[in-house]
């Protein structure tokens, strides 16, 4: 409705302040009085303390304190705690350590945090920082995935280093499924370890109010309000009251930014002991070994088929690394709920994931745009590719005759999932059409003419998005009949203000220019989960949408009054109530200038105008799409390029195709990065971390990019009175399988043997020598 409302195609609200400098990051905050921390980390994979010998740090100048795991351990400061209960494969409970703040005895992973030196200024407090004297006992380490099971023990109390175990679908029709198969296809995939590289790295404020007896954290959190309970109730505490988080502009969130690091707790914790405001704020060469990481799987996937190609069971064993540590439940999310997308759009009569989670020296790992979808997707696409290779079968028809069609919908999937609506084979074929696919065989010509390979990728994708907790909004207007707007989720960059003053004009038709946003701020936000998983759109615009119900209600009954009409006669539209068939009527500012004046009221009507609303989902939306890349490889050094790419995504009711557009835009730059160069990499002997600096973690850059074509395909669902399905995380999950797909499309074309991820030209280049030496 309107210039502003639902499906506009509008520009961000929020640009104006952030392109003029106007964003209000971590940095831009500071504190009178405030000193300055920095961390002193594990410089080994694994070792024993010995001791730390803090006396030179703690008389270098300006140094105010050096602090250590003693410190922690004796004021008595709490550790997260898991909610989950899994269990290990021998049925005893789930090993899941979480992090004590500092190292107490022993250090688990290069970065791990052991001291916290604070002085007055920055630079003082790095100085100081490398006069703290660590006496290590290098102990043996694992790092990779795959031998973490039967390597060195990360923690004695776990000497296999298996966390849990976590399994879907019905393991005796699927083992039935694959005895009984003409064909199986069996391939072992790997899932590169990444790291989320923000515009703005971490920090943390801290400050302790003596008077209020409180504490403030002013941190870059996807979610405040969650992270204040975790600091109140696990690690301080205390009250939730005593404790506001305040999170302003996040620069780039992506998931890994979501939960309560230790730092959180350390610059409170030293705020108070100190008595003046601690900053910390991430170096960018400190990144890497301080955040958590994301991905780092090893999977067996095994696909059983009949003679025409049909599929009949899925077989799927994973081993997920987790890192030396488990900072909280989500941090196993990406092992457990969402590989239940592993059967993707197709229909199948049986399937079984199992899902080992290992403990390793290394940090931990985090939902990263995606959390398990991309990996999942990943996972079924590039086995649908195989197979189709290996039985000679053509992979459009082979996904064509698979794919769950839209007649079946509501369709519970062999994983115990039920996929609410779609039309999978109608966004398929358009997605076709849309990349031209029946041009390829001319552009590979024409490439072939220039000396180059081309390659052809193709993937169909489906994410569980916006699951079902709930999400808290409040419109609250002023005696004057202005409005604020309170969300419980936290923007990041996706453009919130815009979306959510969007859905409020649809609702209320206020003008978004007259409302004010507000995010972030559990102080003045009363409730909130925050911003993950695609959830904002769809829980925290239908907790709008509700409190905006709620103001019509009570409007209805004050118009009533006002037009001397009955309750039963008013209308509202258009931001304006009205008496029924007549032109009778007085717009919702006036009521809400009303709603302050008790003789305007009717009787029994509370005076003011602030609703509330708070909305749980029933179960998530199913977004899904097809995604279709070309590539471009040069043979004489194997660098591989971008040359095209367009998918038609369904998220339902599109709230502004140009946001939209920009978050499908970032999440396939995403998938493209993990895709093609970007990596972790841990020395296998040492465990020391080898991509620690943009020096060798390689990130794309624009001119790493074609121009990506966006078609919709949208088929509103019933679970939100918008028809909205969750959008964030959409490109990842189609792009880290289509770009493999295009890549080895392209090797298999000259017999080249497959690549693994990170396609780098390197790795290109010798698969396309092997075809030259046999
Ligand atoms: N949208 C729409 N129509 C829909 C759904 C969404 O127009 N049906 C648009 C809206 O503009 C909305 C945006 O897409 O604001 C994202 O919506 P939604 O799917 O609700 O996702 P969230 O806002 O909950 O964002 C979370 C998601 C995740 S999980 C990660 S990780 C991620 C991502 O968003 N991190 C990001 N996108 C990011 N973008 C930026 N710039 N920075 C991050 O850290």
């Amino acid at each position: 409705m309107g210039q502003f409302g639902i499906g506009q195609a509008i520009t961000r609200f929020e640009d104006r302040r952030l392109l003029q400098g106007g964003g209000r990051y971590l940095d831009d905050v500071n504190l009178p009085g405030q000193a300055h921390a920095v961390i002193v980390r594990s410089l080994h994979a694994h070792a024993r303390l010995r001791g730390i010998d803090v006396r030179p740090a703690q008389m270098a100048p300006g140094v105010v304190a050096v602090l250590t795991g003693a410190d922690v351990a004796k004021d008595g400061l709490g550790t997260m705690q898991m909610t989950l209960k899994r269990k290990r494969p021998d049925g005893s409970p789930m090993f899941a350590p979480p992090h004590r703040g500092l190292a107490q005895d022993r250090v688990r992973y290069v970065g791990d945090p052991i001291a916290l030196v604070v002085a007055e200024t920055r630079a003082q407090a790095e100085d100081a920082a490398g006069l703290v004297e660590v006496d290590y006992e290098p102990l043996p380490s694992v790092t990779a995935t795959a031998a973490a099971v039967g390597g060195p023990p990360v923690h004695d109390e776990c000497p296999d280093n298996v966390s849990n175990v976590f399994e879907a679908g019905d393991r005796a029709a699927t083992d039935a499924a694959l005895a009984a198969a003409p064909r199986v296809v069996r391939r072992r995939y790997v899932i590169t370890r990444v790291h989320a590289q923000y515009m703005e790295a971490r920090g943390a404020l801290g400050s302790w109010d003596p008077i209020e007896e409180r504490y403030t954290l002013h941190a870059d959190v996807q979610y405040p309000h969650r992270v204040r309970s975790a600091l109140a109730t696990n690690v301080f505490k205390i009250p939730e009251h005593q404790i506001r988080v305040v999170a302003g502009d996040v620069g780039g969130g992506f998931g890994t930014k979501g939960w309560q690091y230790p730092e959180h707790r350390l610059v409170l914790w030293a705020a108070r002991k100190l008595g003046r405001p601690v900053k910390w704020t991430c170096d960018r060469r400190e990144a890497i070994p301080a955040d958590e990481h994301a991905r780092d799987n090893v999977t067996d996937a095994e696909l059983a088929l009949d003679a025409e190609g049909r599929f009949l069971g899925l077989r799927v064993r994973t081993h997920a690394n987790v890192g030396a540590y488990v900072s909280s439940d989500r941090n196993l999310l990406a092992t457990f709920s969402n590989v239940v997308t592993l059967v993707g759009v197709y229909a199948f009569p049986a399937a079984h994931v199992e899902v080992l989670s290992v403990l390793t020296n290394t940090n931990s790992t985090a939902p990263y745009r995606g959390a398990g979808r991309p990996e999942a997707t990943y996972v079924i696409e590039r086995l649908i590719d195989d197979a189709a290779r290996e039985l000679g079968l053509d992979r459009f028809e082979l996904r064509r005759r698979n794919l769950i069609p839209a007649t079946a919908m509501p369709y519970r999937n062999a994983l115990g999932v039920t996929y609410d609506c779609g039309d999978f084979p109608r966004g398929f074929e358009d997605a076709l059409k849309l990349a031209d696919v029946a041009g390829f065989p001319a552009r590979r010509a024409a490439s072939r003419a220039r000396g180059r390979l081309r390659g052809l990728g193709v993937a169909n994708a489906i994410e569980r998005a916006a699951g079902a907790q709930p999400e808290f909004a409040e419109i609250r207007f002023a005696p004057s009949g202005t409005a604020t707007v309170l969300m419980g989720s936290k923007n990041q960059g996706q453009g919130h203000e815009t979306t959510f003053k969007q859905i409020l004009h649809e609702r209320l038709g206020l003008d978004p220019r007259e409302v004010r946003y507000v995010d972030g701020d559990t102080d003045r936000v009363a409730y909130g989960m925050g911003t993950m998983g695609s959830r904002s759109t769809v829980i925290g615009g239908t907790a709008l949408w509700m409190a905006a119900d709620k103001v019509i209600a009570k409007g209805r009954k004050i118009a009533a009054r006002m037009l001397e009409a009955a309750e039963a006669d008013i209308v509202f539209a258009e931001a304006r109530f009205s008496v029924a068939g007549t032109d009778r009527g007085v717009t919702l500012k006036e009521v809400a200038r009303a709603a302050f004046q008790p003789p305007q009221l009717p009787p029994g009507v509370e005076p003011g105008l602030y609703e509330t609303g708070t909305f749980s989902p029933r179960q998530d939306t199913w977004p899904n799409g097809t995604h279709l890349c070309e590539i471009e490889i040069d043979p004489e050094t194997g660098a591989v390029t971008l040359d095209r790419y367009a998918l038609v995504d369904d998220v339902g009711t599109v709230i502004n195709p140009l946001t939209l557009k920009g978050q499908i835009h970032g999440g396939v730059a995403q998938g493209v990065g993990q895709a093609l160069m970007e990596q972790v990499v841990y020395d296998g002997d040492s465990g020391q971390l080898l991509t620690a600096t943009f020096m060798d973690y390689a990130m794309p850059r624009a001119d790493d990019f074609c121009d990506i074509v966006v078609g919709s395909n949208p088929v509103p669902t019933g679970l939100n009175p918008m028809g909205a399905k969750g959008a964030g995380e959409a490109g990842t999950v189609g792009a880290l399988p289509v770009v493999l797909s295009a890549v080895n499309d392209a090797l298999a074309a000259l017999g080249a043997p497959e690549v693994e991820m990170p396609a780098t030209g390197a790795r290109v280049w010798q698969a396309i020598q092997q075809t030259k030496s046999s």
